[in-house]
């Protein structure tokens, strides 16, 4: 049955796009961190829609399930197959031309397999800004970025993906290709479609193309380093900027001295913008596309008023891009640089932001008591209310001693979360990590739904299963 399968997948990718032999397939079978691992049939790596479709139309007829993958740089096993090796990796990643940029409508049009940086590339050629920007967007795709929602350092001015995306073309789990690749800025002819397959980790279809929003160029940028006192001084921060800046506030990270600690220890060139050691620091950004010689007095002002409300204890203003994107490279260096601690147990939550500081107080106290000497190592986009609140080992801890322990330590981090109000996963999505967990933290008529949604797209359950919907 496999062998037939694969013979006619074989007629319609060609002898190169169907990947059988074990060598050949093991860099698509675990993830980025190597957390997870699989097996599968074979890896098919179709060259456009019409591939992917008749690839998706076969394997739905042999009752074999499809595991859609882009730049494998998801951190919850979204993408990695189960160990049956029976499923077939569909990767996108050929699928990566831009068929589109049209200035007048502002949008940019491309396939699904196309790195997120070669869209903000091809945005800035045209004198135009793609504003979604991770840490991984030299290799994740934006297929892979439309079915996480991912969010990263510019949301708070422009959002996740689902805000940045005006259509999509999706191959549905029986190979019919849903056409949905308008771009339009108004269209209320009823249920929005394209939301429910961005974020479903390509559990209902696998995305083909997308119509993205364009926006002004940036053209003057301000950047700050800050030493905080308290999380809550980060969150009146925020609205001191706020006040003075509007919506040229693009980013505000947040990251304890913990985090900050891990990077000047592991990373090449890293260093300390300060002399002295602070609990906690942010990483402050306002961006303009007027080219305002004003920009860096903006937010000086911003920080006079708060080192009089004693909100920051200290403070660099960046003096050159190079110096911004060496202050940038501490905050993106903290998920690498936590890998060589040992294991990361990664939890990735969101709560109010104006309930951040008792949120953050009350889970390290929680943390600590489950397991003295933890390292907790909280940072992210605050501004947005999401906090990755990872944590490493005791120094001189066990790591299978410490990997035991993940189940109840996320607990910990989870009840809290749900405590103030919050989501167990605010942009990394469910996958395989988090899916029993889901069972207890979403409401009962919220996985109904799911299921429901589930049922009419993918009734066969054929389409990545085993991942976000509990067992
Ligand atoms: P993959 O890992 O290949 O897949 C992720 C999920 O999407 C899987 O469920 C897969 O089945 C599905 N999928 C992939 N392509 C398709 C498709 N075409 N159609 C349907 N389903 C598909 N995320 C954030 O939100 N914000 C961050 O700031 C952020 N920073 C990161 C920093 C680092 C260093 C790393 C390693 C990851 C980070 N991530 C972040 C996590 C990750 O979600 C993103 O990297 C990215 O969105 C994943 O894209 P990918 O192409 O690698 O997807
Ligand atoms: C980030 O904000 C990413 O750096 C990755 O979302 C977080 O590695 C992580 O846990
Ligand atoms: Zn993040």
């Amino acid at each position: 049955m496999t062998a037939d399968l694969i013979g006619r997948l074989r007629q319609v990718v060609g002898p190169h796009g169907v990947i059988g032999d074990r060598d050949g397939m093991a860099g698509y079978l675990t993830d980025w961190r190597n957390a997870y691992r699989g097996t599968a049939a074979a890896v098919v790596r179709p060259g456009d829609t019409d591939e992917v479709a008749r690839v998706v139309a076969l394997c739905h007829g042999a009752g074999v399930a499809v595991v859609p993958q882009g730049g494998n740089t998801g951190l919850c096993g979204g993408a990695v197959p189960d160990s049956s090796g029976r499923q077939v990796v569909l990767s996108l990643t050929r699928l990566r031309r831009i068929r589109d940029l049209d200035l007048a409508n502002q949008t940019i049009t491309v396939e699904a397999g196309t790195v997120l940086r070669t869209v903000q590339e091809a945005a800035a050629a045209a004198g135009q800004l793609f504003p979604l920007s991770l840490g991984a967007e030299g290799s994740c795709t934006i297929g892979g970025n439309l079915a996480t929602n991912a969010g990263g350092t510019a949301v708070l001015r422009y959002g996740t993906m689902r805000d940045l995306t005006l259509g999509l073309e999706v191959v549905l789990p029986d190979g019919r290709i849903w056409h949905g690749l308008r771009g339009l800025r108004k269209d209320n002819t009823g249920y929005d479609l394209k939301q429910l397959f961005i974020g479903a980790e390509g559990t209902l279809g696998v995305i083909t193309a997308a119509v993205l929003k364009l926006f002004p160029a940036v053209r003057s940028r301000a950047t700050a380093w800050l030493a905080l006192p308290s999380p809550q001084a980060a969150v009146d921060l925020i609205g001191v900027l706020r006040d003075l800046a509007g919506d040229r506030l693009t980013g505000f990270e947040v990251m304890s001295r913990q985090s900050v600690e891990f990077v000047l220890r592991h990373a090449t060139g890293a260093r300390d913008p300060f002399d002295e050691r602070h609990p906690w620091y942010a990483l402050v950004e306002l961006c303009d596309s007027l080219p305002l010689a004003g920009l860096d007095a903006v937010l000086e002002s911003a920080l006079g008023e708060a080192f009089e409300r004693d909100l920051v204890v200290d403070a660099v203003v960046a003096a050159s891009p190079a110096q911004a994107t060496a202050l940038w490279a501490l905050r993106e260096g903290i998920s690498e640089a936590q890998n060589h601690e040992g294991p990361s147990l990664k939890h990735d939550v969101t709560v109010p932001v104006s309930r951040i500081a008792a949120f953050v107080a009350g889970t390290d106290r929680a943390l600590s008591e489950a397991l003295p000497g933890i390292r907790i190592v909280t940072y992210g986009h605050v501004g947005d209310g999401n906090l990755h609140y990872n944590l490493s080992k005791p120094v001189g801890g066990d790591d299978a001693e410490f990997r035991v322990r993940a189940a109840d330590l996320a607990r910990v981090i989870y009840d809290s979360t749900y405590g103030f109000g919050g989501s167990i996963s605010a942009e990394h999505g469910i996958g395989q990590s988090k899916r029993e967990s889901l069972a207890d933290y979403k409401d009962s008529l919220d996985l109904q739904l799911m299921r429901g949604l589930k049922q009419v797209f993918d009734p066969h359950g054929l389409m990545n299963p085993g991942k976000i919907l509990p067992g």
